[in-house]
């Protein structure tokens, strides 16, 4: 029902030599960093491959309100309420400066929003887990959105001019995110022990999901090799996910923090950190639909869709109103 499975595609790359000449020109303009736009010729894959992907961000932003709209209502103070009401509602708009990039593609926001109602489009599986305490809306500020700009800094550089534009703002105010949670995070490190050992069981419990929002191993990963060649991608899922290893864990240190990973430890030889393997089974469980918060999230999204009928019928109305009063009026 919640059809977040992983399905192989299974197709090669192919090179300059092997494609006709359209499709060796889109290559070569993709080659010389010039971006395309929507009326531009692309190859259908490449359309394919960005309406799933664009689509399946717009959805993350969106299922991703509800585990920090969950604590609103609780925050502690006016002022920590005022930020997480605004770094919610930038959410929102995330979602939709990536569904109107989708819509340049040619598929509308309805298909989009039935995908997702349906489970046919994925999200990130992230947003299948609680949050359980305030230490959380720290967390996820920190990792979360850490790993989101960790992954969407390159994306700024996608080869679809919409996309990346889209990136270059998006980034921006993901920042202000990934502050604001680490705000909260030391605030809670320097305060009594019991605040301290909730932002500890926070980071606990976060740690390795954010590891997993970079995607499969890159030995399982099915789209990388054509996303990288198609300039959609720049990096692949384990490059990112090792860069934000070595960004985080010195941000754990100066928190006073342990990093839940025993294995983990810093690799000269390498410049970077060794860890332990994440638990793949626990991340094709969640994106295949039992994950803790799978069912909760999606009747969430359901509701508000059917909540928001009379609305959308209403706007519809007017408009089709306007619009036959403006041509008897000709
Ligand atoms: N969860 O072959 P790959 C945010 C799927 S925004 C669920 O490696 P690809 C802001 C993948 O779709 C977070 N499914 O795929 C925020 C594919 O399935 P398919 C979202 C996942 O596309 C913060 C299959 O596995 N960000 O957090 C996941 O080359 C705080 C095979 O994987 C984006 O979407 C996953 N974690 O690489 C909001 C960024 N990973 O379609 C609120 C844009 C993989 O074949 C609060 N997306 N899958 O059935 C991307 O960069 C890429 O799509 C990847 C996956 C890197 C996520």
């Amino acid at each position: 029902m919640y059809a977040q499975e992983v399905k192989s595609t299974g197709k090669g790359v192919l090179s300059l030599e092997e494609m006709d000449p359209v499709e060796r020109a889109f290559q070569e303009k993709v080659n010389a960093g010039v971006k395309i736009e929507p009326k531009d010729w692309m190859p259908e894959g490449y359309r394919k491959t960005l309406i799933r992907q664009i689509s399946q961000h717009a959805h993350s932003e969106i299922v991703g309100q509800l585990p920090e709209g969950n604590w609103i209502t609780r925050a502690p103070t006016l002022e920590r309420k005022a930020i997480l009401i605004a770094k919610v509602q930038d959410e929102a708009g995330h979602g939709l400066y990536l569904y109107c990039a989708a819509e340049t593609l040619g598929v509308s926001r309805d298909q989009m929003t039935e995908q997702l109602l349906s489970g046919k489009a994925k999200y990130s599986s992230i947003f299948n887990y609680p949050t359980l305490t305030w230490a959380d809306i720290g967390a996820i500020g920190w990792l979360v959105d850490g790993a989101a700009i960790m992954n969407q800094v390159p994306l700024q550089r996608c080869s679809f001019g919409p996309y990346s534009r889209a990136m270059i703002r998006v980034c921006k105010e993901e920042s202000f995110h990934q502050r604001q949670g680490y705000d909260i995070m030391m605030k809670l490190c320097a305060g009594t022990l019991d605040q301290k050992a909730m932002a500890q069981d926070a980071l606990d419990r976060w740690w390795w999901p954010s590891l997993m929002m970079f995607g499969p191993s890159d030995a399982q990963s099915v789209h990388s090799a054509q996303s990288l060649a198609w300039k959609i991608k720049q990096d692949t899922n384990d490059e990112l996910r090792q860069k934000f290893v070595d960004q985080t864990v010195p941000q754990a240190k100066y928190l006073g923090l342990s990093v839940p990973d025993p294995d983990l430890k810093w690799n000269e030889e390498k410049g970077g950190h060794d860890f332990g393997e994440v638990d793949w089974e626990e991340f094709f469980q969640v994106v295949s639909g039992n994950g803790p918060c799978n069912a909760d999230r999606m009747a969430a999204r359901r509701k508000a869709w059917s909540d928001g009928e009379w609305f959308r019928d209403a706007l519809m109305a007017h408009a089709e109103k306007h619009s036959a009063d403006k041509v008897a009026a000709e």
